[in-house]
């Protein structure tokens, strides 16, 4: 194991930004000793303290007796015995508590177009798709593939899949046919929902033809039907007998449905992450435990108020835009902005001139945007913030990676106008929730520090055995106790869930989340220092080396290939590829040709996103003397930095020079 992000630099601690008082005096958690109080009463009694909440945030069918089972870990169970709807919990009690005119979304399309959706409206729509899938055949239990754009539809989408208790996954507009097909196989979907085409940056590209594609490359005869949601009216092939309309077969149904009771344990959805293993891991998660979370760390994280606008910008294919989009803010009857652009179209104003039509108050992105928009407004006047009115925020946040100081203090003074908190909110695919975050009214911050652990959540710095360390001293970060929103198990490979989260060295009670982490000595604050797995964060994108080493080698000329991150300004790392090919090593035009080559056969193979930014070629690759590959030290070659470290259990010194080479 290595610790240590290469790009974080170490928090400022001396830049204590305390708690504004204005914002504590309204906050939900408004001081650092209520906080504390909902710790000591988690510490007091865990299930006791997790009970109370499930009852007070989640309305039940079938109240639970039972709180936590522990008696299969690392498979716990949450409220096991209780059933409820998520769908119901997020529209039918705000529209029965007379909230049914507020609005729930306001949709902002690529071009400017604004639409809003009230919490009625958004509950007849779910649940005439709900009916729709019923129609289709889609019943309690199956899987439903959704690979729609950033759309009201997608958000639809998934509150009717939840409807009727079937369990969505939904893959990344990004993703190619290949990595799309591979999901839809391992998760034996039985349906896609999608689009004719996405819209994004001016530009139109195709959703329902890449489907087609991956179907054609066959292994997904689970999948008998394909709705299509017209976006952009783009041509598609149509398949008469598979493929049908979305606006058709929901017109045709009734704009009521009655929930699906289901149990707490039933899987509400399947998000497909990398791990450190080329196959993507199915991250399967609940409907009780993970509803309790998402709504409650939507309440206390951003301190959501009934009057709040509040914008998460991440996109539904990641884990951020399930529960801070399609789940957090409607369970607690928010109202949210939903994006389907990007933050550079029409310009690099796009973001702030939205928070300043919506009076956005709550705004939540990753800090690999924030770094990319001080970039553009330093080389573009007209972009810069200072020409907007960000008057109505209140709170930002930031997710996906750490936030360096520098992005931060800019983020702060330039967005929030010095007077808004940050939550800097450290949380995964697999922990359903935020982990380590400031609540806002009760922690002063410490720029690149995610602070303290959401109140319930046991997490420690521990070394190799499992031993806490000191404050002070970096060391893996770990998860001592179950919470109700974690990962329950890797779709159809509980033994990989085992051995990737519980490892035996740790105890086999410890949740690994794959991070090192620092506390502070004074404050115990937490920083996370970066993957201590094979596992890079680019532009916040979680991409495994393996998975990009194997789609290069999938590339008839490759021989072999190792990828490590290297540190980058604008996406925090970046992808960087050694390959050796079947051929002699090439130099000058040749490779350059080829590199490009290899660039779009990954983008072909994985995603446009999973495209290495430097390929270099060599004759070789350095390896110890047993054959292993010395990343260590392709990871400083990478760098540009010289190698200073020991190499004499290195089989071929030589080939280093000729790998620090760039093309
Ligand atoms: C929510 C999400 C998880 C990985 C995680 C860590 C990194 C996320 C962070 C952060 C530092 C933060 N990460 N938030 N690192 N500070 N506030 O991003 O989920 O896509 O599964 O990525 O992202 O490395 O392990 P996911």
């Amino acid at each position: 194991m290595t610790t240590g992000s290469p790009q974080h630099d170490t928090p400022h601690h001396a830049q204590t930004v305390p708690v504004p008082a204005e914002f504590a005096r309204h906050a939900h958690i408004g001081s650092r000793a209520a906080y504390d109080d909902l710790c000591a009463q988690a510490q007091a009694d865990y299930p006791g303290y997790w009970a109370g909440l499930a009852r007070e945030m989640v309305s039940w069918k079938q109240p639970f007796n039972q709180v936590l089972d522990e008696s299969n870990a690392p498979f716990y169970r949450w409220f096991a015995d209780g059933t409820l709807n998520v769908s119901y919990n997020c529209l039918d009690r705000h529209v029965e508590a007379g909230l049914g005119d507020k609005t729930a979304i306001i949709f902002e399309a690529d071009d400017g177009t604004v639409t809003r959706h009230s919490y009625k409206q958004l509950l007849e729509k779910v649940s005439q798709l709900a009916n729709a899938l019923k129609a289709q055949g889609v019943q309690k239990g199956d899987r439903v593939v959704i690979y729609l754009p950033m759309s009201v539809e997608g958000v639809i989408a998934m509150q009717a899949c939840a409807r009727i208790g079937a369990t969505h996954s939904v893959v990344f507009g990004g993703f190619s046919a290949q990595s799309l097909r591979d999901r839809v196989e391992d998760a034996g979907a039985v349906l896609i929902i999608t689009a004719d085409e996405q819209q994004r940056g001016g530009k139109s590209l195709p959703l329902k033809a890449i489907v087609d594609e991956a179907l054609s490359l066959g292994g997904c005869d689970s999948v008998r039907r394909v709705i299509v949601y017209r976006r952009t009216g783009g041509k598609v092939a149509f398949d008469a007998g598979r493929d049908v309309w979305l606006h058709e077969v929901m017109a045709a149904e009734s704009t009521t449905c009655e929930p699906e009771w289901v149990e707490a344990e039933h899987p509400l959805f399947l998000l497909y992450t990398s791990g450190s293993t080329g196959k993507p891991k199915g991250v399967q998660h609940c409907t009780g435990g993970y509803l309790l979370q998402a709504a409650l760390t939507t309440k206390w994280t951003f301190d959501l108020k009934p009057d709040d606008i509040f914008w998460c910008t991440a996109d539904i294919g990641w884990v951020t835009g399930h529960t801070y989009v399609a789940y957090g803010p409607l369970a607690n009857g928010g109202t949210q902005i939903v994006f389907e652009g990007v933050p550079t179209f029409p310009d690099a104003a796009r973001f702030w001139r939205m928070i300043e039509a919506h009076k956005v108050t709550i705004f939540y992105t990753a800090p690999t945007a924030i770094r990319a928009l001080i970039k553009a407004a330093e080389i573009t006047a007209e972009v810069h913030p200072r020409n907007f009115n960000l008057g109505s925020l209140r709170l930002l946040g930031t997710v996906g990676e750490p936030i360096n100081p520098a992005a931060w203090d800019w983020y702060h003074r330039e967005i929030g106008g010095g007077r808004c908190p940050i939550v800097d909110t450290f949380w995964q695919t697999e922990t359903g929730g935020h982990m380590i975050t400031p609540l806002p009214g009760a922690h002063a911050l410490t720029p690149g520090s995610c602070t303290l652990p959401f109140p319930g959540i046991d997490a420690a710095v521990v070394d190799e055995t499992g031993k806490e360390v000191p404050w002070g001293q970096g060391g893996v970060l770990v998860v001592r106790k179950p919470w109700p929103a974690m990962i329950r198990t890797i779709w159809g490979d509980p033994e990989r869930f085992k051995k990737s989260y519980y490892p035996a060295d740790l105890g086999g009670t410890f949740y690994l989340a794959g991070d090192g982490a620092i506390r502070d000595v004074e404050t115990g604050y937490f920083t996370i220092t970066g993957r201590i797995d094979d596992v890079l964060n680019v532009s916040g994108h979680r991409m495994g080396t393996m998975e990009i080493e194997s789609a290069l080698v999938s590339h008839p000329l490759v021989a072999e290939a190792a990828v490590v991150g290297r540190p980058d300004d604008l996406t925090g790392e970046a992808i960087c590829a050694f390959v050796v090919l079947k051929r002699a090593r090439p130099s000058g035009e040749e490779a350059r040709k080829l590199a490009a080559e290899l660039r779009n056969h990954v983008a072909q193979e994985i995603g446009p996103i999973a495209k290495p930014k430097d390929i270099r070629f060599g004759d070789n690759l350095p390896k110890t003397r047993s054959g292993k590959i010395m990343r260590r030290l392709l990871r400083v070659i990478a760098k540009g930095d010289a190698v200073t470290q020991d190499t004499s259990t290195l089989e071929n010194p030589a080939i280093l020079e000729q790998l620090a080479q760039a093309n």
